[in-house]
C-alpha cells in the first residue's frame, strides 16, 4: 500500500533512509491485521497471551522497567523563541532538537519494521476531527493506537482529502534513558520520539498529538485542547448535563467518568464520553461543546475493582491489553486493589515471582488498553460529530488538606484563576518523587504546548468569544484526617457533589460565600445514606483562613515565572482573595 499525498509518501521515504527499517508496512486497521500484530508478539514472547476462559482476547506486556511512565524531564518543547515554550516547559531550538535526535534515529529501525500508522482524532466525520500519521517500529505501539484512535484506511484517506496531518516519528530506539527523548515541533506540527514505548511518551495521537500540539492550535484558531473527561450525568428527570473534568494524572478522571451512583440515588445514570482528553469548541449557541479526539480507554489499573469502578472492571474482561500487571498462576491478570489479598504464586510486573519484599505486584503505574465502545455505559455521542454541551467544568487534584470537597468559582475569570492556581500530589503516571504537592494549573502542566501564561489569557479571551459559558468548580476527593484516612468515601459518592454542581450550574443549591469561592451551606450536598460523620463533613467543607493565606503565597510565587505573559488578572485575584481572608 501507499498514498496519493506526496508529502507523506515522501516524508515516509526519507524517514526510512534514516532509520533503515527492514519492512515497511502500511497499517490499514483491519482484524486480520490486528491478528497478525499480536500473533507476532505472542510468537516473539513481547506479549503473553491470557486466560481465555476468564479474560478472552486478553494480553500481557511487560515494558522495559526502566520505562513504565511519562518522563517529563525528557520532554520537549522545541520553538524558535524560548519565551512561547514558557517556563512550563523544558525547550530547545528546533534545529538543535532535530540534530539531537536525528542522530538517534539514525539506522534505529534495522532489523525491524516500519509501521505507517495513519488515524483520526476524534469522530472520523467531525468537523473538528484532525488527523495524524505516526511512524513506529513497534508492535505493542501500533496495537494500542489502533484501540485508542481511529486508526486505519478510514484514517488515510481522510487525510489525503485534506492535505493536512501532524507527523510524528517514534522508534523504541535502545530503551535507554540517556537516549530517551519525546520533542515536540509545534511550528511544524511534528513529533519525534525515541527511547520509550510507554504510554503518551509513544503512542503519539494521545499527549503529544492531541495536547501538546493540539493546544498550539486550539490557540491559533480560538477552541480549547485540554486533559479533561467528558460526562453525561442523567437526573431522574431524564435530562442529561454534560460535565468536564481536569484533574492531573493517576487523580480520578477514568474513575469518575464512568460513576455508578449508590442506591440511593435511584434514577440518576452516568455516561462515559470521554475520560482523559477534551477539544471544546463554542457553538452557534455560545455554549462549548466537547468532543473525545479517542477512542479508547488507557486506564490506571490498581485500584480498578468491582467495588470502586465496576464500569471499568466490566470493560477490561475481553479485548484489553493490560500493561505492567501482575499475573496470577491461572493466567490471570492481578494488581493491588483489584481483591483484598493477592492471590498465591504471583508473577510480578517484572515477570519474577512476586515477594512482598519487591514491592507492589503490579507497578503502580500499570495500565489497561481497551475500546470505549465495551463500556457498559458508553455514549452514543462519542460519535456526534458536534460533541456535547457542556454545563460545568470541574478542576481538582490531591490535596490531603486545604481544599474543601467542592467550591464554585465566582465566574468566568475567577474560574481561570481557580484552575490556574490548582496544585496536586504527584503520582506514578509520570516518573519522579510521588506524594510531593505541585502546582498542576488545569491539570496540564505536563501536557500545555506553550507557554501557560499565553494559555490563562487564552483561557481568559474565552468569554469574548462564548456568550454561555460552563460554570467552573473545584473538587477534592482526597482531603485525609490527621491518622491519613480519606475523609470522603469517593467514586460513586462523588454524584453527590455532582448533584450540588448541577444545581448550582442551573441557578440553584445552597451556598454560602467565602474568600475563596462559593462553598456548600450546611446540607447542601445530600448524605442521605451516607455513613460520615458531621465533624468529616464539616471539615471537607470549611476552609482555613491562615492555611489559604499561605497558599496564596506559593500561587504569588508560582505566576512570579511568567513574568510579562502572566495576564494581570491573576494578581488582582490573589489580591482580593489575601484581602477577604484576612478580613477573617
Ligand atoms: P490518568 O489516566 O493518568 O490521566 O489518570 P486518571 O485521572 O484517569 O485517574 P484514575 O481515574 O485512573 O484514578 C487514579 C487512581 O485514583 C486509581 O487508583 C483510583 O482507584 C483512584 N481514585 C479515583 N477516584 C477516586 C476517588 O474518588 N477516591 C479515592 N480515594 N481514590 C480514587
Ligand atoms: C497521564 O499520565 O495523564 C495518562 C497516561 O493519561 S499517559 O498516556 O502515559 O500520558
Ligand atoms: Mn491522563
Amino acid at each position: 500500500m501507499t498514498t496519493s499525498n506526496a508529502e507523506l509518501r515522501d516524508w515516509v521515504e526519507e524517514t526510512a533512509r534514516m532509520t533503515k527499517p527492514d519492512r515497511i508496512h502500511w497499517c490499514d486497521g483491519s482484524e486480520l491485521e490486528n491478528e497478525d500484530l499480536i500473533r507476532e508478539m505472542t510468537n516473539g514472547g513481547t506479549l503473553i497471551k491470557l486466560n481465555d476462559q476468564t479474560y478472552p482476547g486478553c494480553h500481557l506486556h511487560r515494558s522495559d522497567p526502566t520505562d513504565v511512565a511519562r518522563t517529563e524531564h525528557l520532554t520537549y518543547i522545541c520553538t524558535t523563541n524560548q519565551d512561547d515554550a514558557g517556563p512550563n516547559n523544558n525547550w530547545m531550538r528546533p534545529e538543535e532538537g532535530h540534530k539531537q535526535v536525528n542522530t538517534l534515529f539514525e539506522g534505529s529501525m534495522a532489523g525491524r519494521t516500519m509501521y505507517v500508522v495513519p488515524y483520526v482524532m476524534g469522530p472520523v466525520e467531525s468537523p473538528h476531527a484532525r488527523y495524524g500519521v505516526e511512524l513506529t517500529d513497534s508492535p505493542y505501539v501500533v496495537a494500542n493506537m489502533r484501540i485508542m484512535t481511529r486508526m486505519g484506511t478510514a484514517a488515510l484517506r481522510k487525510i489525503e482529502a485534506s492535505g493536512e496531518f501532524v507527523r510524528g516519528l517514534h522508534s523504541l530506539g535502545d530503551l535507554s534513558p540517556e537516549r530517551r527523548f519525546i520533542m515536540h515541533f509545534p511550528e511544524e506540527m511534528m513529533i519525534k520520539s525515541i527511547g520509550s514505548g510507554y504510554g503518551g511518551n509513544a503512542l503519539l495521537g494521545k499527549k503529544c498529538h492531541a495536547l501538546r500540539l493540539a493546544s498550539w492550535q486550539a490557540r491559533k484558531e480560538g477552541w480549547l485542547a485540554e486533559h479533561m473527561l467528558i460526562m453525561g450525568v442523567e437526573t431522574p428527570s431524564g435530562e442529561i448535563f454534560y460535565l468536564a473534568a481536569a484533574f492531573p494524572s493517576a487523580c480520578g478522571k477514568t474513575n469518575l467518568a464512568m460513576l455508578i451512583p449508590p442506591d440511593s440515588f435511584e434514577g440518576y445514570r452516568v455516561w462515559t464520553v470521554g475520560e482523559d482528553i477534551a477539544w471544546m469548541h463554542v457553538g452557534d449557541d455560545g455554549r462549548l461543546w466537547a468532543i473525545n479526539p479517542e477512542a479508547g480507554l488507557f486506564g490506571v489499573a490498581p485500584g480498578t475493582s468491582q467495588a470502586t469502578n465496576a464500569n471499568a472492571a466490566a470493560t477490561i474482561q475481553q479485548n484489553t491489553i493490560f500493561t505492567n500487571v501482575a499475573l496470577t498462576e491461572d493466567g490471570n491478570p492481578w494488581w493491588e486493589g483489584l481483591s483484598e489479598n493477592p492471590p498465591e504464586n504471583l508473577t510480578d510486573w517484572q515477570g519474577r515471582k512476586w515477594v512482598p519484599s519487591n514491592g507492589p505486584a503490579a507497578h503502580p503505574n500499570s495500565r489497561f488498553t481497551v475500546t470505549a465502545r465495551q463500556l457498559p455505559n458508553w455514549s452514543e455521542k462519542m460519535e456526534e460529530p458536534a460533541g456535547v454541551p457542556i454545563s460545568a467544568m470541574l478542576f481538582g487534584g490531591r490535596r490531603a488538606s486545604l481544599a474543601p470537597l467542592v467550591y464554585q468559582s465566582f465566574d468566568w475569570s475567577h474560574g481561570v484563576f481557580v484552575g490556574a492556581s490548582a496544585a496536586s500530589e504527584t503520582t506514578a503516571a509520570s516518573t519522579g518523587q510521588v506524594g510531593v504537592v505541585r502546582r498542576d494549573p488545569m491539570a496540564m502542566l505536563p501536557f500545555c504546548g506553550y507557554n501557560m501564561g499565553d494559555y490563562w489569557s487564552h483561557w481568559l479571551g474565552m468569554e469574548k468569544k462564548a456568550s454561555n459559558l460552563p460554570k467552573i468548580f473545584h473538587v477534592n476527593w482526597f482531603r485525609q484526617n490527621s491518622a491519613g484516612q480519606y475523609l470522603w468515601p469517593g467514586f460513586g459518592e462523588n454524584i453527590r457533589v455532582l448533584q450540588w454542581i448541577i444545581e448550582r450550574a442551573q441557578g440553584g443549591g445552597e451556598a454560602v460565600k467565602s474568600p475563596i469561592g462559593y462553598l456548600p451551606a450546611p446540607g447542601a450536598i445530600n448524605s442521605d445514606g451516607l455513613d460520615i460523620s458531621a465533624e468529616a463533613m464539616q471539615s471537607l467543607l470549611t476552609i482555613d483562613h491562615k492555611e489559604w493565606a499561605e497558599e496564596m503565597d506559593g500561587i504569588e510565587a508560582y505566576f512570579d515565572k511568567f513574568g510579562d505573559r502572566l495576564p494581570a488578572v491573576m494578581r488582582e485575584h490573589v489580591q482580593r482573595i489575601r484581602e477577604e481572608l484576612s478580613q477573617g
